[in-house]
């Protein structure tokens, strides 16, 4: 396919507004240009996409779903040209058409179809699936409202709808051929066929119709372009007629109103669970549509019987959400292809593969037994079925482990044990860092890893470089090519050949200039966004992530009310000046969450007008933290926080992200942070902490308490005082709970235990920075290592342990 030049695009544009808009170009708004842009860029997708899709039906591929509630795909405008060979020239374009490429690009809505990191990952992992030739399609909800707006009001969080469709989407394709129905309640009857088998009648349903609108997954220079499909949610017959009667009218108007529910919105909340109905169903509505869809192309491109499904299928299903997937996938090979159970079981169970990505106890999903009876009659019927034969295959074959069914059970204390379910019934279990993997095997699943040992397997997450270096951060992009080249581009571990300049001056200069420009760029957007200037000579300190007890925000602001009470103490004190900046969501109902928000905010609006800390310290809290303001943070980062109470994040990716735009982590031995110090050791990290066993025998022995912390340690009582005399607000109940939290229910994240470390290794830190070179050197051993976390690396994982799937 002939790549378009800046010349091409701009005749393609010109002629689009021209002729759609009847405008001459100089007259065209941003957001026409963006859509006559987003045009073009459809124009070449098309026929590699059909292409694609022939070559997989005519070679027969073996394919993998990947089957998600939550794809954080952000903008893909400037995605779409990198990996279509054409972002510069796209660039170049605009700007000689009079634009700025940055306002047209930001016409684009972000598609917040997901919570963090969860959302993130798979997106991240349909790049590199399409980057690297593989058969590997996405299937989700296309929620008509994506995670909320966030907006700060007086230094709270306040949520708004985020109707990301109010514009037409330019990249998504309805395609009603494919619509499927989906159905919910009703009454199963059961008779006996005269061959012994048994005939399901599933009468009376709620029916709904599931619409797919296609996003096309574009590779890398490579000409495949996948299929993201996302569900839409539908009444099944038209309009309703309203010739007749009012009420029925009404109530049909209603019913409709419901079934649109379906896809109307995605929960905001990724940390505690909540057995909500309207969850369940839009969980049933993905994996019941998505499987139909799977077993009717299967039958259609491959023209086999059902039995071979699992040689042309693998199904990963991202975290228990979409779970439900096994039985059904169970009830369309048994009721509606006749197969038995064995035969049916012997298929699903060769089929899907679970990852799982929490370990918190909070956030594992189960359901009550009477809300999936009621819902979902059939489903609940051949889960219940699953786990007899399970907990008898124990009784009779695990004699050893009769006295642990209660806790390995999928249906127990009136609840279905998603986790389990899904366990049970997958050929591959994994986790998303080794530490992760290694807690769920010797905790959390414990009993099921003695009882299936080979499913077990981890999978360390990864990031795509090409979103995340070579889209983000252009200018270290081209550094670097002109350093090394560019075959990292291809093999981002060949980022690692950077270690022979690590003693250059030179080089880290130029590191240090690219840093710079970043760190200007993004002074300019806080101050444009907030009208606060910072210092682009302090250090540039970030966290930026969901805001979450365990990832310890307050440890951060702990550190920040501490320097604080320093430089009042000692308005003179040497310190290198140091930027705070913040990003982060709270789910709407997270109270304690919320009020650490409101504290950061409340510390920000002190420390940033106080004259004895003026030019010394900045706290910024950027609101509404999404994909596209990650994108424009990272490159500009310094320090990295990745500060969770070790045993708890299961992964993090934002470590990846920072850590492969130079940024150096402050962090604990948590989640893939492990792994960024297994390759650069800790003279190339500030870690500091608690270690995940200690945390763990804190957990289940005890022995920590955080009042004795308090009355030891003066700093800390400082601090936690503050909060309670209202030293740190408009009133003195304001932060109240967070110390309350604190203290009387001993600090369950272990925040005061690590605050002497954590202040000790920021003053380790800035000691460092104070000499260039030499953090310049971390900095570059940093990127150099970054290439073991592109997603490419981690898609291989998975296709040679598990999906076993070949490039085209
Ligand atoms: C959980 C729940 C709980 C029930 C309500 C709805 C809901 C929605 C999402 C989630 C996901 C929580 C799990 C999660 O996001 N884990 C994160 O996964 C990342 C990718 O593997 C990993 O890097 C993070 O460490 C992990 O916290």
């Amino acid at each position: 396919m002939k790549r378009l030049t800046a010349e091409d695009l701009k005749a393609r544009m010109t002629t689009y507004i021209n002729t759609t808009y009847r405008l001459d170009v100089k007259e065209a708004t941003e957001e026409e240009v963006f859509y006559a842009l987003a045009a073009v860029v459809n124009e070449q997708v098309k026929p590699l996409w059909d292409k694609t899709n022939e070559r997989y039906k005519s070679e027969q591929t073996r394919q993998v779903y990947y089957l998600s509630m939550e794809f954080l795909i952000g903008r893909l405008i400037e995605s779409n040209l990198l990996n279509l060979g054409m972002l510069k020239e796209a660039n170049q374009a605009l700007q000689e058409l009079g634009f700025q490429a940055e306002d047209v690009f930001t016409v684009e809505q972000d598609a917040a179809l997901g919570n963090g990191g969860l959302g993130r990952l798979a997106a991240c992992f349909l790049d590199s699936l399409a980057s690297l030739n593989y058969p590997g399609h996405g299937y989700g909800i296309r929620y008509r409202y994506g995670l909320f707006e966030q907006r700060i009001i007086h230094g709270n969080q306040v949520e708004l709808p985020d109707y990301w469709l109010k514009k037409p989407y330019p990249w998504e394709v309805r395609r009603e051929e494919e619509a499927c129905v989906v159905q919910f309640q009703g009454i199963v009857r059961m008779h006996q066929r005269r061959n012994g088998s048994l005939e399901i009648n599933h009468e009376h349903t709620d029916k709904v119709l599931a619409v797919p609108y296609d996003v096309p997954v574009i590779g890398y220079e490579n000409e495949t372009v996948n299929t993201l499909r996302l569900w839409s949610a539908e009444p099944v017959s038209g309009a309703p007629d309203n010739s007749g009667d009012q009420e029925e009218f009404y109530h049909h108007l209603d019913f409709e109103h419901s079934i649109e529910q379906l896809s109307g919105f995605l929960y905001p909340d990724d940390s505690s669970y909540e057995g909500k109905e309207l969850r369940l169903k839009q969980q049933y509505f993905l994996v019941s549509a998505s499987v139909q869809n799977m077993i009717k192309q299967f039958k259609k491109n491959y023209r086999l019987s059902s039995k071979h499904f699992p040689e042309k299928i693998v199904i990963q299903i991202n975290d228990t959400h979409p779970s439900l997937s096994i039985p059904e996938l169970m009830r369309i090979l048994m009721d509606e292809e006749d197969l038995g159970w064995d035969e049916a079981w012997e298929i699903t169970t060769r089929v899907f593969a679970y990852t799982n990505h929490t370990t918190l106890s909070e956030a594992l999903e189960t359901w009550p037994i009477a809300m999936m009876q009621k819902l979902l009659p059939r489903i609940y019927m051949i889960i219940d079925e699953i786990n007899e034969r399970f907990c008898q295959g124990i009784w009779f074959d695990h004699k050893e482990k009769r006295d642990k069914i209660p806790e390995l059970a999928i249906i127990a204390d009136e609840q279905v044990h998603m986790a389990r379910l899904a366990i049970v019934a997958s050929f591959s279990v994994n986790g998303v860092a080794n530490i992760h993997t290694e807690i769920l095997k010797k905790k959390e699943m414990k009993e099921f890893h003695e009882l299936y040992p080979e499913r077990f397997n981890n999978k360390t997450n990864g990031i795509t470089h090409r979103r995340w270096l070579m889209q983000v951060n252009p200018k270290l992009t081209s550094l670097i090519q002109d350093i090394i080249g560019d075959q990292w581009v291809k093999r981002p571990k060949q980022l690692i050949s950077l270690l022979r300049f690590q003693h250059d001056k030179d080089v880290l200069e130029q590191f240090a200039k690219v840093k710079n420009e970043n760190k200007l760029a993004l002074a300019n957007f806080i101050h444009q966004q907030m009208g606060i200037t910072v210092d682009d000579q302090s250090i540039f300190d970030v966290q930026i992530k969901r805001l979450h007890e365990y990832k310890r925000q307050l440890l951060n602001v702990f550190h920040i009310i501490y320097l604080y009470n320093e430089l009042k103490e000692n308005p003179n004190l040497d310190m290198t000046p140091r930027t705070f900046i913040f990003g982060a969501k709270a789910a709407p109902s997270y109270h304690l969450a919320k009020e650490v928000i409101k504290l950061i905010n409340t510390v920000a609006s002190i420390v940033n007008y106080d004259k004895d800390t003026k030019g010394k310290l900045k706290v910024i809290f950027l609101e509404n933290y999404n994909v596209s303001l990650a994108e424009k943070i990272i490159p500009a980062a310094e320090i990295s926080e990745q500060i969770s109470t070790a045993s708890k994040e299961a992964s993090g990716t934002g470590n990846m992200k920072f850590m492969m735009n130079g940024a150096l982590t402050m962090g604990t031995m948590d989640g893939a942070n492990v792994e960024i110090y297994d390759l650069v050791g800790e003279e190339n990290m500030f870690i500091f902490g608690l270690r995940a066993e200690e945390v763990l025998d804190y957990y289940q022995h005890g022995g920590y308490h955080a009042r004795d912390i308090y009355n030891k340690d003066d700093r800390v009582r400082r601090i936690l005082d503050q909060l309670n005399n209202g030293e740190f607000g408009t009133h003195d109940i304001e932060f109240k709970d967070i110390y309350y939290n604190i203290l009387y229910h001993n600090d369950p994240y272990f925040v005061l235990k690590d605050f002497e470390p954590y202040i000790e290794a920021h003053e380790y830190a800035e000691s460092v920075y104070r000499d260039k070179m030499k953090w310049q050197r971390m900095s570059l051993i940093n990127i150099a290592h970054s290439g073991k976390f592109s997603s490419d690396r981690t898609i291989q994982e998975y296709v040679n342990d598990i999906w076993k799937i070949n490039p085209t």
